[in-house]
């Protein structure tokens, strides 16, 4: 009899766990290319489009500080992590947060996050923030 001790996409605890492909991105980005006329053009942008908008800002503005303009390396994805989501990290008492992050983050292991990897960030954190509410919805009923 042989006992397999090994599993597959064992993480240690406490670590994070995003999915590597963000749902539907390849849907959205062939309506984008369709819509961008629409997008971009001088009518008042929606709730959505401008947060939207807002994200790709955040993500240069950091971005480039230093190297590759397009990418974030470690310092700046700290920078961006201490300056723009300062209560979720002041929430984790972990001092190798940053490093586990970029280490989940990085898919594609270039040493650097780039936009496409940020977003997975962002849309796990909106995610639990959701069932954060969700939750304390139920609780107060
Ligand atoms: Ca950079
Ligand atoms: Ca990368």
């Amino acid at each position: 009899m042989t006992t397999r001790k090994h599993k597959t996409g064992d993480r240690p605890p406490g670590s994070f766990s995003f999915p590597s492909k963000p749902p539907a991105a390849r849907h959205l980005s062939r309506i984008l290319t369709r819509g961008r006329q629409e997008l971009f053009s001088s009518r008042m942008p929606s709730q959505l489009e401008g947060a939207m908008g807002a994200l790709i800002t955040v993500f240069y503005n950091y971005s480039g500080n230093d190297g590759d303009k397009h990418k974030l390396n470690k310092g700046e994805l700290k920078e961006l992590l201490h300056s723009e989501l300062s209560d979720f990290l002041t929430s984790q008492k972990d001092p190798m947060l940053v490093e586990k992050i970029m280490n989940d983050l990085d898919t594609n292991k270039d040493n650097e996050v780039d936009f496409n990897e940020f977003v997975v960030l962002v849309a796990a954190l909106t995610v639990a923030c959701n069932d954060f509410f969700q939750e304390q919805n139920k609780n107060a009923k």
